[in-house]
């Protein structure tokens, strides 16, 4: 369709578009219309009518999935870090292991096909994100723009938050997130100092989580594994997949309750979930709501940011473990 048959409003929006994302992209614009603007994405795309895509054959897409992920399985079958969930807390203690230690090797294990766990809308489902101040440092560092209420900032919508903390960690290097994968197990070590029970946690257990899912209606699926001397377990609170790896430090006896996530209280929850963010037992660091699980800490409700900063703090708990 010539860009003459389109009315001028769709042009001139077309035009706008094409202007914004060329400089977004910081491109040297060529074929600049007489007002400045570029010209039409579909001038630069030619006719409609001879339009066709480069040759491929099935088999080389095939290829181009499976070589990288599969190379990507073996480089990461020995990491520095294994962060256990890929909701606000994990992936903030994700964008900051990356950001401060660039020389190490963080490998994200997320069950769902969709990471971001229950930051993708605000609270009963409305979208603004809430967070209260000091968090507004990390929306500033990951270039989240928010309302400044005074003692608390609001993101637009919970998914620019999600959204944005996300694109960074995904194009971090040394950082690479397998997700539609459950840890479905921890690998343990004895741990001489703690002498004879104690264990030291020495990587993660995994598998396709639509595996995990049908252990009871199909034969012995078994899994894979990561070694890493460092685990940060943010699994969230208590749920189908939650608290994962507390869950399993009771059923290995090396916990002996959870105190279990209790009332919602915004003040004493944040506080308490950034605070006693920390190492459960050597080579496990656990943080954000998986946290309130062991503590018996409140919940805070619709207001994330403690998630955040959780998530830091487990980044540097992880890197001093790490360096120990
Ligand atoms: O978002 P969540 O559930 O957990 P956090 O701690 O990052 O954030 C919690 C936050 O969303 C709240 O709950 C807010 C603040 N509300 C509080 C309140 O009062 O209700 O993310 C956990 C992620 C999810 O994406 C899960 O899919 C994933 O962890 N996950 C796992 N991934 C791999 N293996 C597992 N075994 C596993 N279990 C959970």
């Amino acid at each position: 369709m010539a860009p003459s048959a389109i009315s001028p409003a769709q042009q001139h929006a077309q035009l706008a578009f094409a202007s914004k994302k060329a400089q977004d992209a910081g491109a040297a614009v060529q074929d600049r219309t007489a007002d400045g603007l570029t010209k039409p994405l579909t001038e630069m795309m030619g006719s409609w009518d001879n339009f066709t895509f480069a040759p491929i054959r099935e088999s080389t897409v095939s290829r181009a999935m499976t070589r990288r992920y599969f190379a990507d399985l073996d480089a990461h079958a020995e990491t520095d870090i294994v962060i256990v969930g890929a909701g606000s807390c994990g992936l903030s203690a994700a964008y900051t292991l990356g950001t401060l230690r660039p020389d190490l090797r963080i490998t994200i294990i997320e069950a769902g096909v969709a990471p971001g766990g229950g930051a993708w809308l605000g609270g009963q489902l409305f979208s603004a994100m809430v967070m209260r101040k000091p968090a507004d440092v990390f929306l500033r560092e990951i270039g989240v723009p928010f309302d400044d209420e005074g003692d608390y900032v609001v993101v637009k919508h919970a998914a620019l938050f999600t959204s944005t903390v996300l694109s960074k960690v995904l194009a971090m290097e040394n950082v690479k997130m397998f997700n539609a994968t459950t840890v479905e197990d921890l690998i343990t070590r004895p741990d001489a100092e703690e002498g004879g029970a104690g264990v030291r946690i020495a990587g993660v257990v995994t598998n396709w989580t639509l595996v995990s899912m049908h252990h009871d209606d199909q034969s012995c699926m078994d899994p894979n594994t990561v070694n890493a001397p460092v685990v940060i377990s943010t699994t969230g609170h208590d749920g189908p997949f939650g608290a994962f790896s507390v869950k399993r430090l009771v059923s290995m006896k090396q916990l002996e309750q959870l105190e279990g996530m209790r009332g919602l209280d915004m003040t004493r929850a944040e506080d308490a979930i950034v605070k006693n963010t920390r190492e459960i037992v050597p080579g496990l660091i656990v943080g954000g709501m998986e946290l309130s699980e062991i503590d018996g800490a409140n919940r805070m409700g619709p207001t994330f940011g403690a998630m955040a900063l959780s998530g830091v703090k487990a980044a540097e708990e992880a890197i001093r473990v790490f360096d120990m």
